[in-house]
């Protein structure tokens, strides 16, 4: 009997919404109602590619900014194969960040535009769902210093925001906005 494929479930937002832990908790709540699920999270800093970005955004290394976004796109590409498989295996996979962030972070850049971020990534395994965590700045303040890491400023997690407002407007992609309390 062919079982039933797997739900590709996203999660974005801008740093700090909690994504990672939301992630876990669904995956989680999957696996105790019976449904086989496993978390993915993008940048995958394991790979050959992902250790590239991740020396990258703990300042180790610099990297042109067109170049370090085909990488992020690269990244997602390779693990494609291995993705698709486990969906057919009727694994449902939860993933903390996906094209999504790749395009809203690197056109809060100076000189992207929307339409040449998104070109790389055209053809990935499109999500069933994508839940965007939405946290206000004010918020985002309360919750303490944005890490070490690149693009770890207010002004650019603005500017990122910004940026997932407008691909939210996307009909195709079935985004579901959760508004967190402001406390
Ligand atoms: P975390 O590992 O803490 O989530 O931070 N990013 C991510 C991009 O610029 N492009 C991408 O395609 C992706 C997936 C967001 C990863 C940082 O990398 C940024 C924050």
């Amino acid at each position: 009997m062919a079982c039933k494929r797997g739900a590709l479930i996203v999660l974005e937002g801008v740093d700090k919404a909690g994504k990672t832990t939301q992630c876990k908790k669904l995956v989680q709540a999957l696996q105790q109602s019976g449904r086989p699920a496993e978390m993915m999270r993008f940048p995958d800093r394991t790979t050959t590619i992902g250790q590239l970005i991740s020396a990258y955004l703990e300042k180790k290394s610099d990297l042109e900014d067109h170049t370090v976004h085909l990488l992020f796109s690269a990244n997602r590409w390779e693990l494609v194969p291995q993705m698709r498989k486990k969906l057919e295996q009727g694994i449902t996979l939860v993933v903390d960040r996906y094209a999504f962030s790749g395009v809203a972070f690197t056109s809060a850049k100076q000189g992207f535009c929307l339409d040449w971020c998104m070109k790389p990534d055209v053809g990935l395994p499109k999500p069933d769902l994508v839940i965007f965590l939405q946290l206000s700045p004010a918020e985002a303040t309360l919750r303490g210093q944005f890490g070490e890491e690149r693009y770890g400023t207010s002004v650019f997690q603005r500017a990122v925001q910004q940026r997932f407002e407008q691909l939210m407007k996307e009909p195709s992609v079935n985004w579901q906005v959760i508004r967190l309390s402001e406390h």
